[in-house]
């Protein structure tokens, strides 16, 4: 059996639920006196929609089960950062002045292999697809480079799937940790990642077709960027020309965001260079 074979929504969303279960809150503490605004205007907006639609009961239940059941598929992680965080990301990054973000997605696991300035990211023994060679600079604002940034790599494989998340991929396959030298440099060979199909026989999957939408992501690398004293970014890395690139269902893409690889000069495979300017803390 192939790992595609088995890569269930049942199997990817029960792990992207354990990993956030054990993740550390990125934004710090909930402040306890905006709970009851942010909930008024939650439930009002609706409230607003059920009045608009007339929705029925019938559609209240079918609302019910729904819900019931991407929390047994383990799909909120999924459903979630697909259709909310990006607004939430808008939100957070608005006054950021170097590199441009965008969401996380549900797939980070920290812990990483780590390296220094130049690597092979790890794969498997004649991992498919085409060779990318993703390099780069770390600087502040000012285009200082910065030492002993780190630069946190994860992508999907050439079939669209993630370690830790599909079934029969070595632990850290297509993860890694850079750590920039004095000159601020990193360099990751990797392979280019497949677009992303949000798991069809899911709940997310179910709702996409039934909205009549499709399920599909753009080809991305995922990145985090960090150094001490420097606010750490998390962001996304498109392919120029690549397909849902202009329509992706996360509307994650920004116009900063996109990469244009050319050949590489090794003559195997591709090369893109994109530099991360890093805001202070
Ligand atoms: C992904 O790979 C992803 O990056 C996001 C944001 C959501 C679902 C799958
Ligand atoms: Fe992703």
């Amino acid at each position: 059996m192939t790992e595609t074979a088995t890569a269930t929504a049942a199997g990817s969303g029960a792990n992207a639920t354990a990993t956030f279960a054990k993740k550390e809150r990125s934004g710090g503490a909930v402040d306890p006196a905006r709970v009851s605004a942010i909930a008024t205007d939650t439930l009002a907006a609706l409230h607003d929609v059920v009045r608009r639609h007339q929705v029925t009961y019938a559609e209240y239940d079918a609302l019910k089960a729904w819900l019931i059941q991407v929390g047994a598929d383990g799909e909120w992680p999924l459903f979630l950062d697909v259709f909310v965080e990006h607004v939430v990301e808008e939100v957070a990054n608005a006054d950021r002045k170097g590199a441009v973000g965008t969401i996380e997605g549900p797939y980070y696991v920290p812990g990483a292999p780590e390296f220094d300035s130049e690597t092979t990211v790890p794969m498997r023994d004649g991992e498919k697809g085409t060779p990318l060679l993703f390099q780069g600079t770390v600087t502040d604002l000012d285009g200082t480079p910065v030492e002993g940034a780190t630069v946190d790599l994860w992508h999907a494989d050439d079939d669209g799937f993630y370690s830790q998340f599909a079934p029969g991929i070595p632990e850290w396959n297509l993860r890694a940790v850079i750590r920039t030298g004095a000159d601020g440099h990193f360099a990751f060979h990797t392979m280019q990642p497949a677009p992303y199909q949000i798991p069809t026989d899911g709940s997310t999957g179910a709702f996409i077709s039934a909205a009549g939408w499709h399920p599909w992501r753009p080809a991305h690398l995922h990145l985090k960027v960090s150094a001490p004293g420097k606010d750490l970014v998390t962001t996304q890395l498109y392919f120029d020309g690549g397909d849902y690139v202009g329509d992706d269902v996360a509307q994650a893409v920004k116009p900063e965001l996109i990469l244009r690889p050319g050949p590489a000069a090794s003559g195997t495979g591709n090369e893109v260079t994109y530099d991360f300017a890093l805001d202070p803390a």
